[in-house]
């Protein structure tokens, strides 16, 4: 039987374990990407590894996340993410050259490669026919020194896309669809591989919109073929050369199929909080917009940023509404500034950004107090904007821009004659802002600022565990609940002991005062635990704070291998029931720990109380020997040594 695309590319990338769904495998990376809000552990990780250069075929530094410079924590990481990428053989992207997503399938990204990024969005990159993996900085920083990556061999989902969509329909709308069906926990342990004859008829962004936001459902990654359209993209980059065919053998199996029509669908929108919380635009139209914001890496590039100029051409934004744009990349932006569009968008009385995630990640552009914002991004989730109380909804360029215009949400259909956005023949190329590293690295000083703090070091585990569980939340946590960013937090990503009195603290202002006071503890959560980002800071700002195990009924992924990766033991309940037995302030203790998770079979531990509780760990052996050493530095550098 012939192969599905995932399998050729893993197979060709298989350094240890069997393709078969649910067992480790372990798969070399050719290319890595790390962005500055994760990239400052990261780089202090691979640094602590003692491995002078890096030993992938390319890795990327980038600056986009932390751009605004209100004090100078945020230029001190700049200033050490150049330095040391020089030093070590990474190309560094400047601060104002965009977003890492966008510009790593504008100048990177390779069909069949592996790529492994410390950020979630990292299966953009399956837009151009990547196996593109978000995950921890500690995970990237071991590839960047030439260790494989871990995961367990994900089930392979066919989405088999046929017809074409209608005029104002966009693929934003496909990925929200596959949202609405299978929810922010439908794709956890999977990837989604896009076939059928609808994936002709996307462009390579379109299609980098849905590999995108894929990261919603929980997903491994998701991935399109390299086609016709991925060679005319690849060639009006200048990169023709780098282009080969790949995809599906027409025999190939799948663990599930999902079909849709793209001629079936209408234009979506997700409602505060979740992605998934979805719902036909129509069903809400009339709903009054305070602010609009169209970028991120979801939807920032050139055709997006072309088909809302379009659409303001001629109109102006409504007087009570504040419209922001930033578009993905430099190159993204110096397009539209010489084709005209900008000075459409300008006229129309829009506010433009910095190429960054900006107001993606509560990066300026907060909205007012209990305000409803539009936005093209990703994630909505309650307070990631900034503003607690401000209700964000997703939805596709086209139909943020028109709302803008009305100043209440409105179908995209109601635009009139369809429009046609062409590709470039050939894209602006000025890769200026992406330096190479140096040729003489010993002579590069790594530049330290004093907001790069030391990486705090974990005992390896000891053969009990106590402590009081100090916090109890419910399903579907996210990161941003966790460990929040936005403008004040997110310039402490390299100062550990500073951002970790924010663990929490938009859930229980109390949590990081608590956690100290009972000299660390447990932490309780229900399903979907840790979903979202892959900032490993949420498991490393709660290690730091003396957390030793969270126990839950599930976990996402990325999240699940930080706490691994930071000694923190990640236990489910064997039995469900159970978690409505716990309450906030119980001891528990678990005797015999390195023996018990050892042996593999079900943890007994007790609570103060004397009632008996059984829980349960997947690890594998090797995370096993991981948490017994405190963590995967450790466990690197001793089989290192
Ligand atoms: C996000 O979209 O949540 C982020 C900010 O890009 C994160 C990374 C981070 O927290 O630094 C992600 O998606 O991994
Ligand atoms: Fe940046 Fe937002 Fe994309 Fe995260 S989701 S990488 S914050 S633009």
């Amino acid at each position: 039987m012939g192969q599905n695309m995932v399998q050729k590319v893993i197979s060709s990338h298989l350094v240890s374990g069997r393709m078969n769904a649910g067992e480790e495998i372990a798969i070399k990376i050719d290319q890595t990407l790390t962005q500055d809000a994760t990239g400052t552990m990261a780089y202090l990780q691979f640094e602590a590894m003692g491995i002078p250069r890096v030993k992938t075929e390319l890795s990327v530094s980038y600056v986009d996340h932390n751009t605004l410079q209100t004090g100078f924590e945020n230029a001190d990481d700049h200033r050490f993410l150049q330095t040391i990428a020089s030093k070590h053989g990474i190309f560094f992207s400047k601060p104002g050259n965009g977003i890492c997503h966008q510009i790593h399938l504008e100048r990177f990204g390779v069909p069949g490669k592996i790529l492994l990024g410390s950020d979630s969005h990292t299966p953009t990159g399956g837009g151009i026919g990547m196996i593109a993996i978000g995950a921890g900085g500690l995970d990237v920083a071991v590839a960047m020194g030439g260790g494989p990556f871990y995961l367990n061999m994900p089930r392979v989902v066919l989405v088999r896309l046929t017809g074409r969509l209608r005029p104002w329909v966009s693929a934003k709308d496909i990925i929200l669809e596959l949202l609405r069906r299978l929810t922010v926990k439908g794709g956890v342990g999977k990837i989604f591989e896009y076939g059928g004859d609808g994936v002709g008829t996307l462009t390579v962004p379109e299609r980098a919109t849905i590999t995108n936001m894929g990261a919603e459902l929980g997903a491994t990654t998701s991935v399109f073929p390299s086609d016709a359209m991925t060679r005319t993209f690849m060639s009006a980059q200048g990169r023709a050369k780098q282009w080969k065919r790949l995809g599906a053998d027409v025999d190939a199996a799948y663990d599930e199929t999902i079909d849709i029509d793209l001629s079936k669908l209408v234009p979506l929108v997700a409602q505060p909080h979740s992605p998934d919380n979805v719902v036909e635009i129509k069903s809400i139209e009339g709903l009054k917009v305070n602010q609009v914001a169209i970028g991120s890496c979801t939807n920032s590039s050139y055709k997006d940023m072309t088909t809302v100029a379009k659409i303001l051409k001629g109109r102006k934004v409504h007087p009570e509404t504040s419209l922001a744009i930033s578009p993905g990349s430099k190159q993204v932006l110096n397009m539209i500034a010489r084709s005209g569009a900008l000075s459409d968008m300008l006229t129309a009385g829009v506010r433009v950004l910095e190429t960054a995630c900006g107001p993606c990640i509560g990066m300026g552009q907060a909205p007012a107090s209990a305000a409803v914002t539009i936005r093209t991004y990703n994630r909505n989730f309650e307070g990631r904007s900034g503003t607690p109380d401000a209700k964000v909804y997703l939805l596709s360029p086209e139909a943020a821009a028109f709302s803008a215009i009305k100043g209440v949400i409105t179908d995209p259909r109601k635009i009139g004659k369809p429009l046609r956005v062409a590709m470039p023949k050939r894209f602006v190329i000025d890769d200026s802002m992406i330096i190479p590293p140096s040729r003489h690295p010993e002579k590069v000083e790594v530049v330290r600022g004093p907001n790069i703090q030391p990486l705090p070091r974990k005992e390896p585990l000891g053969d009990q565990i106590a402590g009081t569980v100090i916090l109890k939340v419910g399903d579907n946590i996210t990161t941003d609940h966790i460990m929040p960013a936005g403008a004040k937090i997110l310039p402490l990503r390299s100062n550990i002991p500073a951002i970790a009195e924010h663990v929490f603290e938009r859930v229980d202002p109390e949590f990081a005062k608590r956690a100290k006071e009972n000299n660390g503890g447990f932490i309780v959560g229900g399903s979907n635990y840790g979903q979202g980002s892959s900032r490993e800071h949420a498991a490393l700002a709660p290690m730091y704070l003396g957390i030793r195990a969270v126990i839950t009924k599930s976990f996402a992924r990325i999240h699940y291998a930080n706490l691994v990766n930071f000694g923190i033991l990640p236990l489910v309940f064997a039995d469900e029931a159970d978690y409505g037995q716990i309450t906030e302030g119980d001891n528990i203790t678990i005797k015999d720990i390195r023996a018990q998770i050892r042996s593999g079979a079900a943890i007994k531990a007790s609570t103060a109380s004397g009632k008996g509780l059984v829980l349960k760990h997947s690890l594998t052996p090797r995370q096993v020997e991981i948490i017994l050493a405190g963590g995967l530095l450790n466990y690197t550098v001793q089989n290192n040594a």
